[in-house]
């Protein structure tokens, strides 16, 4: 039997309650465990809808607030975390799943699709979805890229979605994250990328499935809103740098189905207000940070400061960014996080414009192989 859990913010408690039944009413759930930061609304909601959930479904639905475990931003990581020792401690669950609790297409075709993977011996079971060409552009430009450039012989960079909060994992899997200080230490976004990188490093078999209905969930605006995330992701690769990675893990893709045009169609950020950040907020400092960068990347960037330019930062500059960005960047230092945020922004304008506007399939085309051509770059220098 499984145990289900469901990190939670704040979000919609009729969205995450309808999450929680859908979890409760399957046959292989034992117990949902909700995982909140503090008793705000949601809390409150979820406290109030729990009991009746329990007494429909047969199932326990556990609320409890999460621990100070890490050390860096109370975020995400101390959530996850926080579940994994209940798991080990609490339960006697055989597995754990996890999923975001502001889904609103999650079905219990999730948790089967899951099970029915894990019944096969796979030690960790990924769910991936279909994107939009303009969605998931941290993951693409931070997260693979890093995974490509540092790892390239290993399973890291071909994995599809490692940033996604939908997983299963198997107890073992769950006992050797949670003894790990480094991930212990992960409280902030960062925690998917440590997750994902020591489940490889610890040689864990790892399935990833299709679920071609597509994540809908609660939607970004302007990139803004993915600021903290895109620092807290990078610095996440940034900190594991020294590791090594070997090249044998069992790591198996489903293959993709349709697309659904809402999803092929849809446009993941608002390219206008995206684009006008690009003159905001400048510094001094930022200005004499931007000669870390190779004379064309650094005039590039600099021009931003009359007006937004971005057909400098194409996939070749953006390797040579990546490699300083690695070396000298600074997760705690205001103007490194408004410079790599401004940076990040540049090279999505740039694919967006270039890439992603020859439609859909061009676009994930070419994300694909930019992975590809990265890995190869990176292994003819290692
Ligand atoms: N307990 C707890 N503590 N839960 C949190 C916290 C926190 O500090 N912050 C967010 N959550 C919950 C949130 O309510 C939701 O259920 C889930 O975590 C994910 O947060 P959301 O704001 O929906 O993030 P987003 O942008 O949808 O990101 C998710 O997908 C990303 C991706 O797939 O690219 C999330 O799982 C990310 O970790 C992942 O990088
Ligand atoms: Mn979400």
């Amino acid at each position: 039997m499984s145990l289900v859990v469901f990190p939670f913010k704040t979000e919609k408690p009729e969205v995450v309650v309808n999450n929680i039944d859908t979890a409760a009413s399957h046959e292989r759930v034992s117990e949902v465990l909700c995982v909140g930061v503090e008793e705000e609304q949601t809390y409150a909601a979820i406290a109030a809808a729990a009991p009746h959930v329990t007494a429909e479904t047969g199932t326990p639905v556990n609320l409890i607030l999460q621990d100070r475990i890490g050390s860096l931003r109370p975020g995400k990581g101390d959530g996850m975390n926080t579940a994994l020792l209940y798991f080990l401690e609490k339960s006697d669950a055989a597995r754990i799943h996890f999923y975001d609790s502001d889904i609103t297409s999650f079905n219990q075709s999730w948790i089967t699709k899951a099970e029915e993977f894990a019944d096969l011996g796979y030690d960790v079971v990924r769910h991936y979805f279909p994107r939009a060409a303009t969605d998931a552009m941290i993951t693409w430009f931070i997260t693979r890229v890093g995974f490509a450039v540092l790892w390239p012989r290993s399973e890291l960079p071909w994995i599809e979605q490692p940033l996604g909060g939908e997983l299963l994992m198997t107890r073992e899997v769950a006992a050797d994250l949670l003894a790990d200080e480094a991930v212990r230490a992960q409280s902030d976004w960062g925690v998917d990328t440590l997750y994902t990188f020591r489940m490889i490093q610890n040689g864990a078999k790892m399935f990833e499935t299709y679920v071609k209905e597509g994540k809908a969930h609660k939607l970004y605006g302007r990139l803004t809103d993915l600021r903290t995330m895109l620092v807290e992701c990078f610095a996440a690769i940034q900190s594991l740098e020294n590791e090594t990675v070997d090249g044998t893990t069992l790591h198996r893709v489903q293959p993709p189905d349709v697309v659904p045009s809402a999803i092929s169609e849809k446009l993941g950020y608002d390219i206008e207000a995206s684009m006008s950040l690009l003159t905001e907020r400048w510094t001094p400092r930022q200005e004499e940070l931007a000669g870390f960068f190779p004379v064309p990347i650094r005039d590039g960037l600099l021009a931003n400061l009359q007006r937004p330019r971005f057909g400098f930062l194409d996939e070749s500059a953006w390797f040579d960014t990546y490699l300083v960005l690695l070396s000298e960047f600074d997760k705690d230092d205001p103007d490194w996080q408004e410079l790599i945020f401004k940076l990040w922004i540049i090279r999505v304008l740039n694919y967006t414009t270039t890439a992603a506007a020859r439609g859909y399939a061009y676009g994930m085309r070419y994300l694909r192989s930019m992975v590809e051509r990265y890995l190869r770059q990176a292994a003819l220098a290692k």
